[in-house]
């Protein structure tokens, strides 16, 4: 804690994470003639109704948020300084991320550039700052060449050098190919990113390794991204909609394209994401659980101030065969979370009221409860809007 201050005044000059290069985003469109990443989540209309302000949504930290299983990123190198992003727990022993927060340097060419001691995963489950874990090891998909070149590859996984408390939510990721549901699926986004509002926009300097804030969104067609990624239908999008009803620049887009149109889930609900929320959670919530949607990786600012209403979010779903695969595999080289501890006593008398010890649900299962995951955002940011 007695470091905290200076902590928050590092990361509130070096925040943005992974700023592509003037080359890169020559290879979009010509409109989208300067790009850059900004990770975080951005609350309503402060006048508007309901009211809403950035700290409405700020979750308390204590042990029983659903949300405890989403922690900050700190990544630290000599080229670079500090840098924020956020994550979630998939394993007790590995976090999901966005690969361009790894990969923020030599133009993001696809590498990762910092040292797995040097990244340190922060949890606030039981108040702030409550465990810093250093990394282990740090890999990125192997399809990730960097930003800009494959959006859809955009996923990182960090493994811990000590595992996560037991009572930590663990994410289960959702691998139903026909989820989300355009213009119906619901979103929780998570992420330690800066805060803002939709008429302001995201202001610089207020991401923090603390403050993890929590808001909602409806999931839009990803047909939009298009005109960036030929994977587009790998990932996930949504517009961030102001309470008066006026169609964002990507519901006029789908709508002039015979595609569902969204609107606001309420002032005091929708959300958009900022600087710092890159490699965060998309959770949708089934039966009664957070499961991992995709990780928050893109921001595409159709509108001005950066990250005000009609700013568009994304990133990467996890159900595609290449992203799921590859979590897959890694989480298969760890302990099971259903196995029981190796060191345990035998179990020679349960009580009474035990299940069968054949039952697995006999076995604790940490986490168990919650899903695992990890939100991030990343935008773009254009000098003359799409038509
Ligand atoms: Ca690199
Ligand atoms: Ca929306
Ligand atoms: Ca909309």
């Amino acid at each position: 804690m007695i470091h905290l201050h200076s902590m928050v005044v590092v990361m509130a000059t070096t925040a943005i994470l992974g700023v592509p290069t003037l080359t890169e985003a020559a290879t979009l469109e010509q409109e989208w003639n300067e790009l850059k990443p900004r990770p975080l989540i951005v609350t309503g209309d402060p006048d508007g109704s309901p009211s809403v302000t950035p700290n409405d949504l700020i979750d308390p930290n204590t042990p029983n948020s659903p949300y405890g299983g989403v922690g900050s990123l700190r990544l630290f190198s000599d080229q670079l300084g500090t840098s924020l992003c956020t994550g979630s727990a998939i394993h007790p022993l590995l976090i999901l991320t966005a690969a361009h927060c790894l990969d923020s340097q030599d133009n993001q060419d696809g590498s990762i550039d910092y040292s797995a001691q040097n990244v340190t995963f922060n949890l606030n489950f039981d108040g702030d700052l409550s465990h810093t874990i250093p990394a282990e090891s740090l890999a990125v998909h192997p399809d990730w060449l960097g930003f800009g070149q494959t959006l859809a590859s955009d996923l990182a996984l960090v493994t811990l050098s000590e595992a996560l408390p037991e009572t930590v939510p663990i994410y289960e990721i959702i691998r139903d190919p026909l989820l989300p549901i355009f213009g119906e699926s619901e979103m929780t986004l998570v992420g330690y990113g800066q805060q803002g509002d939709g008429i302001q926009g995201h202001q610089t300097g207020t991401s923090s390794w603390t403050t993890k804030r929590v808001g909602y969104n409806l999931v839009d067609d990803p047909a939009r991204l298009s005109q960036w990624s030929d994977q587009y239908e790998e990932m996930f999008l949504f517009d961030f909609d102001s309470p008066d009803g006026e169609l964002t620049a990507l519901d006029q887009w789908n709508q002039s394209n015979s595609r569902v149109i969204t609107a606001s889930v309420g002032n005091d609900r929708e959300v958009g994401i900022a600087p710092g929320d890159s490699g965060g959670p998309s959770f949708l919530t089934i039966d009664d659980q957070l499961q991992l949607l995709g990780v928050t990786s893109v921001s595409i600012p159709f509108s001005s101030p950066a990250g005000s209403f009609g700013t568009v979010g994304g990133g990467v779903l996890l159900s595609p065969k290449d992203q799921l695969s590859w979590i897959e595999t890694a989480l298969s080289s760890l302990p099971s979370i259903n196995d029981p501890p190796v060191n345990d006593p035998p179990v020679n008398d349960p009580p009474v009221n035990d299940p069968p010890v054949n039952d697995p649900q006999s076995v604790p299962e940490p986490g168990l409860l919650l899903g695992l995951s990890a939100i991030a955002g990343f935008s773009y940011l254009i000098k003359n809007k799409p038509q």
